[in-house]
């Protein structure tokens, strides 16, 4: 069986969130501390255009964020299509903690950041989405196209020596998205799952079609009926291929822990990675996947 703690996180701006989620836990903070600081790190990141307020923009011109965060003992919290909030993982634990509620979408996520004391951020891109958003804008087209407009996304699941788990998952979601959409991020069971008595799970890539089959609560499940995390990837993955709606070049992928620390991760094509921090190191691993 794996080592714990762990901590695995998606794509290879995991590496610097592991490290901050780590060093969170080795200060004593807890698992739900180490998530959030660990994918805070990646809000901040102004190179990755696909989280924080850096992230690229809708086709309006306007980025909006989706983020959720959870801990298994069935505590989560998110919040939708937020705009001007910088740590937008921070504001769905304020929901999860300080509301009777589950999850807030736009300007009433908007409201109850600012009466949190978050503060808010002007609304202006960053100057390389500005750069991307007057290129797409000479054609405007819109293709869900893999590992450009998908990649990114940070999921991060964590589970500490006592065996309790958590996760996170934050995004600008999917780039030149209508106004107004939403992905899998902050949708629990989409885009995080977390269960102390199972396992947890976290998804990035074309939200849409991680969301029809309800992609991390999925892994979880299956994980429960004793699948191996490998194994319960690997089907959902088969389930997403099976109902893809989107055609062609679409990309997804998962990652997941069981409550012996062992791991899975599997991806719809090649090119998928993630980071994975333990006691012996934090390194980035290339995720199998269902085509080559
Ligand atoms: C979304 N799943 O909003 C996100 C995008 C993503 O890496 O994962 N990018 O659909």
């Amino acid at each position: 069986s794996g080592e714990k703690p762990l901590i695995l996180s998606t794509w290879n701006h995991g590496i610097p969130a592991n490290a901050d989620a780590w060093a969170k836990l080795k200060e004593g903070g807890s698992i739900l501390d180490a998530v959030e600081a660990g994918v805070r790190n990646t809000e901040l990141d102004m190179d990755n255009l696909t989280v924080g307020l850096q992230g690229l923009p809708d086709r309006e011109g306007i980025t909006t964020l989706d983020a959720s965060i959870m801990t298994g003992d069935g505590s989560c919290g998110s919040v939708a299509f937020v705009r001007q909030i910088k740590h937008p993982i921070s504001l769905a634990r304020a929901v999860m903690e300080k509301t009777p509620h589950v999850m807030l979408a736009g300007e009433g996520a908007r409201q109850f950041a600012i009466a949190q004391g978050f503060p808010l951020e002007k609304e202006e891109l960053s100057p390389k989405a500005k750069v991307a958003y007057e290129e797409w804008k000479k054609t405007s087209q819109y293709k869900p196209i893999i590992n450009i407009e998908n990649h990114d996304t940070i999921g991060m699941i964590g589970i500490d020596a006592g065996g309790k788990l958590a996760g996170s998952c934050t995004t600008s979601g999917l780039a030149y998205k209508m106004h107004g959409r939403v992905g899998d991020s902050p949708i629990i069971g989409a885009g995080l799952y977390v269960d102390d008595e199972v396992g947890a799970a976290t998804a990035t890539g074309l939200g849409e079609t991680i969301i029809r089959v309800c992609g991390s609560f999925l892994i979880v499940e299956l994980m429960r009926q004793g699948r191996t995390p490998q194994e319960a990837c690997e089907e959902a993955v088969r389930r997403l291929v099976a109902k893809n709606k989107e055609g062609d070049g679409i990309q997804a992928g998962f990652l997941a822990i069981n409550k012996y620390g062992e791991v899975g991760a599997y991806a719809i094509r090649p090119g998928f990675n993630y980071a994975r921090a333990t006691e012996s190191g934090n390194v980035l691993i290339d995720a199998a996947s269902y085509y080559s």
